[in-house]
């Protein structure tokens, strides 16, 4: 049966090349799309056929290209593969997109998950030409049921000038009633957020649609990108282990309830192997605000550990992904999907009190961390909604394995080569190593505590020397730094291949 059920929509069918012409060199395209889930899967590439045939008559054409979160090869990758991007926002982790970014090729800029989506609506990006979105169906009045993501999408379809609907077969028809579409306002004309639980549904199951600016509905049938997790390492077992015990403590203490307080897990594999321990541990009763669905929450509404999560897209394996697609009406009754300004929304998160939990790169003996950059320079994938969630928990936790590159990397270094979390933000550190508590601790009391509990034994002697040598030459006891030696080890991997001293 056809997923079009509006007149209006159905005399716009066209195929993605034809689609794909609407957009010109220099326009400012708001794609859907979110950690691998609901971008369009047939213009991007059509598009990319354009752009490659304009380079070959030696005529210019690059898109700025807006996303929720990142897409997949056949969106990002081949639209990046032909010089096709000029910039890019936020959040990308595709291998071509990523080295564009490095070789120069395209613009990129990191902002925040829960900022972008308003700073376009608020005009900071300029005008929006055209808006291609991914749906699940249209329906007989004209509105959508949007598909495995809704990210940014509210807003594109609000701003743009010209909409592109892609509505792709493969989805489920059951994801209808698991969304909460709700947009935020024009400063000055927003109420508090009416969001105190991560179940609270506030607004519509289904995107309204302006059909006077839709000039394309493109028909596809393909499944999004979902990577498999890799199996589970000892290490990332051992940091799932760590934070559990935290936790523990944590509802000892009295500063947590038994039934802890809605979890944020950041995308990866160590996030995942949290997600599993937290399927074997005492905890009962959990509900997540968070912004991707993983496979482990999956497993947690199966088991009855996760009664609720709220996120802004799945991320799923391809197995998972099946078992989505098949009970996503089951689903629906334990999973609200909603904009990422408002899955990711600080006022909710503080409100709420949640906890975060998100991967960094590296994180330096005073506690500020890097997500974002390797050896100062080069973009991984950019800030997500570490910042969002990190800024606003009421407990805060970065993990990582304490080495990289087989040793050759130390995580915990004297000072970050980029700063995405700062000190005031980031509570709790936890490697394969232990945890350390950063709460209530100075510069000084966190160096001490990182340096024992987190940093491999490996580098502890060097972090060790660092500070006792930059107390003894730096201008003030506060936070000892020497400027001349802090990213002496940066330095020195990129020379030699190694952290480590001769
Ligand atoms: O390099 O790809 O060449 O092998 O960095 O590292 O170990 O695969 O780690 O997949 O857990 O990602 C911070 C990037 C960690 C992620 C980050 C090298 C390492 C490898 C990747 P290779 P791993 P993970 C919610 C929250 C920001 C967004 C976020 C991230 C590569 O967690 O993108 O939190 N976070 N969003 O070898 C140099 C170091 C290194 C290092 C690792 N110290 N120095 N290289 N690497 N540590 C989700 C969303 O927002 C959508």
């Amino acid at each position: 049966m056809s997923r079009i059920a509006n007149d209006k929509a159905r005399a716009k069918v066209m195929s993605a090349q034809d689609a794909a012409k609407q957009i010109k060199d220099g326009d400012r395209v708001g794609f859907s799309g979110f950690t691998g889930a609901g971008y369009p899967k047939a213009v991007p590439e059509a598009l990319a056929e354009q752009i490659q045939a304009a380079h070959d008559k030696g005529e210019a054409f690059k898109i700025a290209s807006y996303t929720g979160a990142s897409t997949a090869p056949e969106h990002d990758g081949a639209l990046a593969a032909v010089d096709g991007i000029s910039t890019r926002m936020p959040y990308q982790s595709d291998p071509v997109m990523r080295g564009k970014i490095n070789a120069g090729v395209s613009e990129y800029s990191d902002v925040h998950l829960s900022h972008s989506g308003p700073q376009v609506r608020y005009g900071f990006w300029g005008n929006l030409d055209a808006a291609v979105i991914e749906v699940t169906k249209i329906n007989e009045d004209g509105t959508a049921v949007p598909s495995s993501s809704i990210g940014n999408n509210n807003v594109y379809l609000e701003k743009a000038d010209k909409i592109i609907l892609e509505v792709n077969a493969w989805q489920s028809e059951d994801l209808e009633g698991m969304h909460d579409v709700y947009s935020m306002k024009m400063p000055g004309h927003n109420v508090p957020l009416p969001i105190t639980a991560p179940g609270d549904r506030i607004g519509s199951k289904f995107f309204d649609i302006d059909w006077d600016r839709v000039v394309a509905v493109v028909e596809t049938d393909s499944p999004d990108r979902n990577t498999p997790f890799k199996p589970l390492d000892q290490e990332s077992k051992t940091i799932a282990e760590h934070l559990l015990d935290f936790l523990g403590n944590e509802v000892t203490q009295g500063r947590l309830p038994k039934d802890l307080l809605p979890m944020q897990s950041g995308v990866g594999n160590i996030a995942n192997a949290v997600l599993v321990g937290l399927n074997e541990g005492p905890f009962e009763r959990l509900t997540s605000y968070t912004e991707v669905i993983q496979d482990g929450m999956v497993d947690m509404i199966d088991s009855g550990k996760l009664l609720v999560a709220s996120a802004t897209a799945f991320s799923l394996s391809p197995d998972a992904a099946k078992l989505m697609n098949d009970k996503a009406a089951h689903y629906r009754n334990h999973i609200v999907l909603r904009p990422q300004e408002i899955s990711n929304n600080p006022e909710a998160i503080r409100r709420m009190g949640v906890i975060s939990c998100n991967g960094m790169i590296e994180a330096d003996i005073y506690g500020n961390v890097n997500s974002t950059h390797i050896m100062g320079s080069k973009m991984q994938n950019g800030i997500g909604g570490s910042g969002d969630f990190t800024r606003n928990a009421y407990i805060s936790v970065f993990v990582s394995p304490s080495l990289a590159k087989g040793g050759d990397i130390s995580a915990i270094v004297p000072m970050v080569s980029h700063h995405d979390h700062t000190e005031h933000d980031v509570q709790v550190i936890i490697t394969e190593q232990g945890v350390a508590d950063l709460r209530g601790l100075s510069p000084k009391q966190r160096a001490k505590v990182i340096i024992q509990n987190c940093a491999h034994p490996d580098y502890r002697e060097m972090l060790k020397e660092y500070i006792e040598h930059a107390a003894a030459v730096s201008n003030a006891e506060h936070t000892p730094h020497d400027l001349g030696r802090a990213h002496a080890w940066h330095r020195r991997f990129l020379d030699t291949g190694s952290m480590k001293q001769a």
